[in-house]
């Protein structure tokens, strides 16, 4: 496989950082390829496009959350992944998530990584929570094709209903046997990631999920923070609350950005992470390229690296 340049940078980063991290494996895993923006972007595009088709939004019990999932299906089905559609009801109208496995891989051992895929009734949900959602989905596209051959098996979902209180996931969860939740051996949660006054927030809950986040911005000489804003707030909180190791990335939503985090960060302090939060005006020009480019490479970097690529 050739690899680009980033990659190659990656590989021998990943080797440093692979002998210096805590439970660093013993073997240097296969450096994550870059994730196109561009790629990232068209998704959003089109998840726009459907909110467009489907009365401005793509909100649970709407013809736009089903549409949602049948695109990302469709790219999912065509690139090689086993998908599972599963249906519950929630404020009366059918809900779904789409579960994405990956072929192969140690099936005791699974990383999951989800987004939600609904919006608020409010507009089309780009940055909330399409940016997430497509970078997920954009990462898998990537895995697939890599030909990938983790160690440990990949999973990845989309959720519905997480508007309504974190709906959907929960309905996994809690539909999952015990035995099944118990190969879970970490969940990563992207739900908005794209903001255009974008901070840089890493969940403090798994400390090896956590540290591999950090990992991945001291490799870019980016600060991060603690995620505090959102505890209970998204889907990771179901995993947590049965003690499957969960982390994280967050780029904010309705809190302010300090005169402090615009001086490492950029952008304008004294105005929301996300000024469009749940409003009609999160739309594709709610985005900032900056802050989806770096989360989109580090969704891919975690994932290659948790799950022992090599
Ligand atoms: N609950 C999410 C937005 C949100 C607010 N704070 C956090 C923290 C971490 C993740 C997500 C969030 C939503 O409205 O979809
Ligand atoms: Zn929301
Ligand atoms: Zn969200």
């Amino acid at each position: 496989m050739k690899l680009s340049v980033p990659a190659v940078v990656g590989l021998a980063l990943a080797g440093l950082l692979a002998a210096s991290a805590p439970n660093a494996s013993a073997a240097t895993t296969l450096a994550a390829p870059e994730i196109p923006l561009a790629n990232v972007k068209a998704h959003l595009t089109q998840l726009s496009s459907i909110a467009a088709a489907n009365g401005g939004n793509r909100a649970h019990g709407r013809a736009g959350y089903l549409a949602s999932v049948n695109y990302v299906k469709g790219k999912l089905d065509a690139a090689g992944f086993t998908t599972t559609v599963q249906q519950f009801t929630a404020s009366g109208s059918t809900g779904y998530n789409l579960i994405a496995d990956w072929p192969g891989g140690d099936s005791n051992q699974v990383v999951m990584s989800g987004s939600h895929l609904d919006s608020v009734t409010a507009g089309a949900g780009i940055n909330d929570n399409g940016s997430g959602s497509a970078a997920i989905l954009e990462t898998a596209l990537a895995v697939s094709r890599a030909q990938l051959k983790p160690t440990k098996h990949l999973r990845f979902a989309w959720w519905g209903a997480e508007e309504l209180g974190l709906v959907g996931s929960r309905y996994y969860v809690n539909n999952l046997p015990t035995a099944e939740r118990a190969k879970i051996s970490g969940y990563l949660n992207f739900d908005m990631i794209g903001s255009p006054n974008p901070g840089y927030f890493v969940y403090d809950d798994d400390p090896t999920i956590e540290q591999t986040f950090k990992n991945y911005y001291a490799g870019l000489g980016i600060p991060t923070e603690i995620e505090t804003e959102g505890d209970g707030r998204s889907d990771h909180a179901p995993f947590k609350n049965v003690g499957v190791p969960v982390g994280g990335l967050f780029s904010g939503a309705d809190y302010i950005k300090t005169a402090a985090q615009a001086q490492k960060w950029g952008g304008t302090s004294g105005v929301a992470f996300d000024r469009c939060y749940h409003r009609a005006c999160d739309t594709t020009a709610n985005i900032s390229d900056t802050a989806l480019g770096r989360n989109s490479n580090a969704v891919a970097y975690a994932v290659w690296t948790l799950s022992g690529a090599s």
